[in-house]
């Protein structure tokens, strides 16, 4: 699509008389940041219909992506690339004296999730709608995201996220969309064998409004949509208790219902099972699932034929109760039989796992979950027993034990990854590695079962977010060499690879990085008043604060370098800076005191005169999408450092590389298919391998109290943390000291440091050497293109979801 120049203005100042009732000199950057909002919103708008128009003429099958999270960022610059106008519009703003950075500056972050399993949501809409997929998002609209984070005296401190502080530009409400979604009550069974009715009775009602965001395509003129659902009473409020008097308890049903979308749980990979939770996870599912049966009767089709038109697929366990809410209306309000609609459910479902932790596997009390689905339990229910009387009939005749693992209630509880993998078609975990341990492992007596379920979908990020919006200028460099292919065929970016030892080449990359590590060197001046030198190695941990990803390990390395420098300040060394930015679950109280820890070995080296130029830490706080795509340009090196076999993928790993940092790594997650697409010389591996791992947990042989005492580096700096070393208060990192002896160190900190630290001397020794480096990280780039989350989605389209990709508008 071709705008002109001239037109764009006129209808930029037209947007501000009318919507904003200011003329461009009076115009406020939040002025400018909504008109453009609603201009772009015009632009769509045509689009956006004929796309929906499309998918019901041409009878496409539908997916709908169910996820608890989405983690979509800003969307004022990704929509005006994926329109083809950014360059337009920033040539436009420059006349007015105004930059388009700035009008970004004013838009809020949509943070609906809590890290990689909301982000890879959003980057799948953004690819969804780019390559051509009839796919949607379902989710939901929390009036607060995920808390801002800013670090008072070193904590982490949590502040409520305003994200709909000032109107939502991309949203629009669809009142007349709406659906009733019921909660509680009694179910009356009436009938005779064979034809029995449910009817539910005396339950709560909330009224689910969606709001929905156009998804705009990469220049192919699709627009797919995002529907997040919000609570509402259906009243305002009771009038029999309000003209009794009763004022509190006139609001006490309002102010629950709306507490059902008021704030996202801030849990990585954590469940805690509360009772609201849950109302919230069937609250999406309910609305989600209605609203797909309406739009499906559009197409005048038995219902029996819904698999064949609609594809239902869910982000881990929490939105798993599609399957016996589905269940629900085919056979209550639409009239199928069990087999039927059971047939049509697992052939619409598919499921996602995300990790194998298991305090992040969804368990539900039966009491609470009875009391507040009473129909849906029952569904559960037999759902269960007719799975485990299939067990006993088929492979397991006799073996309780084995039938009561497999069970989906068990010990009065509700096993939602066993509903998910029995309820669905197929079961998929997020990178090789970890799909094999699903298989080996954790969900071993399902893939017995059900082998054919099982299968591997390597994550993926968007190159349009994560390399054309974030960084621009090698956006520009790349396409000048080898073409634009490559954005919308980005295995393409390989052809760079003929210029990894360009030296003039090599510079024009290198200069690049400078630049970048220049203006956040500029913003950590700005905004911490830190200084650091954008000729050091900027080393990066990005990512949410967890034992298992080991912000640890990298701050035992810290100090040892830091011991080392006190001894001799002359040491050959590369200057570094190790920048760490993420959020600590509110309730995880270790990750907390991590973050404090980095806070005050920070403080304490940074104001350390001796040694000041060679070694610097710095804490970004509330790290989200916005501050990512500052940090990961700039960065030298990525740090990927989980235990091994802890992390089921990772994504950030893959924004790194694209963007031409050098990843130390151990052998976890996705870390293993970059080293098999970059090959171990342009990779940093070190640590325990999977097998070592697993047969350490298996022998219980680990003492990590023995490193403590044999490690003089590691009893220096344990005695240091522990002592007044870092001058607070005694105790104050006793829990984290503990940890790693006490407790026997449970994600081998310890254990791996050593290997760690060669590692870092690795990193020292090629960053030195210029050429070799510069050459890594334009191979590191080249080799980039298969984590595009559009070679993601094209695997899940043909197999999983087998719906269409339309060619049809690429010009
Ligand atoms: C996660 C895994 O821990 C990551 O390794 C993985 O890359 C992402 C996406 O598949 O999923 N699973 C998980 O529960 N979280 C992940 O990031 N945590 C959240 O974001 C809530």
């Amino acid at each position: 699509m071709k705008y002109n120049k001239e037109d764009f203005k006129k209808r930029l100042l037209q947007k501000l008389k009318s919507e904003r009732g200011v003329t461009i000199e009076e115009a406020s950057l939040l002025d400018i940041y909504y008109a453009l909002g609603d201009l772009i919103r015009d632009l769509i708008s045509d689009s956006w219909v004929e796309t929906n128009r499309r998918y019901i003429e041409e009878e496409e099958k539908q997916v709908y992506y169910f996820s608890m999270e989405f983690l979509m960022g800003k969307l004022l610059i990704s929509n005006l690339i994926n329109l083809g106008i950014k360059d337009l519009c920033e040539e436009c703003l420059d006349d007015f004296g105004i930059s388009l950075e700035d009008v970004e500056g004013v838009e809020k972050d949509q943070g609906l999730g809590n890290g990689g399993l909301g982000r890879l949501a959003a980057c799948f809409m953004d690819s969804m709608a780019s390559i051509g997929v009839p796919g949607h998002g379902c989710g939901i609209r929390y009036n607060y995201g995920l808390f801002e984070q800013r670090i008072i005296d070193g904590y982490q401190v949590e502040f409520p996220d305003k994200w709909l502080q000032y109107d939502n530009v991309w949203e629009l409400r669809k009142e007349n969309k709406a659906v009733e979604v019921k909660f509680g009550g009694d179910v009356r069974v009436e009938g005779e064998n064979g034809k029995l009715k449910f009817i539910h009775e005396n339950y709560e009602s909330v009224l689910a409004v969606p709001y929905d965001t156009p998804i705009i395509g990469y220049e192919n003129k699709q627009v797919n949509t995002l529907r997040l659902w919000s609570a509402e009473a259906l009243k305002e409020f009771d009038f029999a208790n309000f003209s009794k008097g009763d004022y509190s308890k006139a609001f006490e049903y309002k102010n629950t219902v709306e507490a059902i979308t008021h704030v996202l749980y801030p849990n990585d990979a954590f469940e805690a099972g509360k009772i609201l939770r849950l109302k919230q996870e069937y609250f999406l599912v309910s609305a989600g699932i209605q609203s797909i049966l309406r739009t499906f009767k559009h197409l005048n089709k038995p219902v029996e034929y819904l698999d064949d038109y609609v594809a239902i697929h869910i982000n881990d366990t929490h939105p798993a109760l599609a399957i016996p809410e589905l269940m629900r209306i085919l056979m209550d309000e639409e009239g199928l039989g069990w087999d039927e609609a059971w047939r049509v459910t697992t052939n619409t479902i598919s499921y996602t796992n995300h990790t194998i932790m298991s305090e992040a596997m969804e368990k539900w009390d039966v009491n609470i979950f009875k009391k507040l689905l009473p129909r849906i339990y029952m569904i559960v229910d037999e759902i269960n027993e007719r799975f485990c009387k299939e067990l006993w009939n088929t492979k397991y005749y006799g073996d309780f034990q084995k039938i009561s693992e497999m069970a989906i209630i068990a010990h009065n509880q509700i096993r939602m990854a066993h509903l998910a993998i029995v309820g669905s078609h197929s079961v998929n975990g997020v990178a090789k590695l970890h799909t094999e341990i699903l298989k080996k492992q954790e969900l071993k007596d399902f893939f017995d079962y059900y082998p054919y379920k099982f299968n591997n979908k390597t994550n993926g990020i968007t190159h349009r977010r994560w390399f054309i919006k974030a960084n621009p200028k090698l956006t520009n460099l790349i396409t000048e060499k080898i073409g634009d292919s490559w954005i919308k065929s980005p295995t393409n970016i390989r052809e760079i690879l003929r210029y990894k030892d360009d030296p003039a080449f090599q510079e024009e990359v290198y200069k690049i990085k400078q630049e970048n590590k220049v203006r956040l060197a500029d913003m950590i001046k700005n905004d911490y008043g830190i200084d650091v030198d954008p000729n050091s190695i900027f080393d990066v941990h990005a990512k949410r604060i967890h034992e298992y990803k080991r912000q640890l390990l990298v701050v035992l390395y810290i100090m040892h370098l830091y011991n080392r420098l006190r001894k001799n300040p002359n040491l050959d060394i590369h200057p570094r800076t190790f920048i760490f930015a993420g959020k600590a679950a509110p309730a995880y109280y270790t990750a907390k005191k991590i973050i404090k820890l980095i806070n005050t070995v920070a403080e304490k080296i940074n104001n350390d005169k001796r040694i000041k130029d060679k070694l610097k830490v710095v804490f970004l706080e509330n790290y989200g999408v916005s501050l990512a795509e500052k940090l990961i340009p700039a960065a030298n090196v990525s740090e990927q450092v989980s235990t091994t076999t802890k992390e089921a993928s990772g994504t950030g790993n893959m924004k790194f590389m694209m963007n031409g940092a050098i990843t130390v790594a151990t052998l976890d997650g996705a870390n293993i298919d970059i080293r098999n697409a970059v090959s171990d010389n342009n990779i940093v591996i070190f640590g325990l391998k999977e097998k070592e791992v697993i047969e350490l947990y298996r022998s219980g042989t680990y003492n990590s109290c023995e490193i403590y005492k044999n490690d003089k580096r590691i009893k220096t700096i344990l005695d240091q943390i522990n002592g007044k070393f870092l001058n607070v208060k005694d105790g104050e990192f006793s829990i984290i000291i503990d940890s790693l002896l006490k407790h026997n160190d449970q994600f081998f900190v310890l254990k791996d440091f050593d290997s760690y630290v060669k590692a870092q001397q690795k990193v020292d020794k090629l960053y030195k050497d210029q050429n070799r480096w510069r050459e890594m990280s334009i191979i590191n780039i080249g080799c980039s293109g298969i984590f595009s989350s559009d070679r993601t989605i094209h695997e899940y389209v043909t197999g999983i979801w087998g719906a269409n990709i339309y060619h049809g508008y690429y010009e």
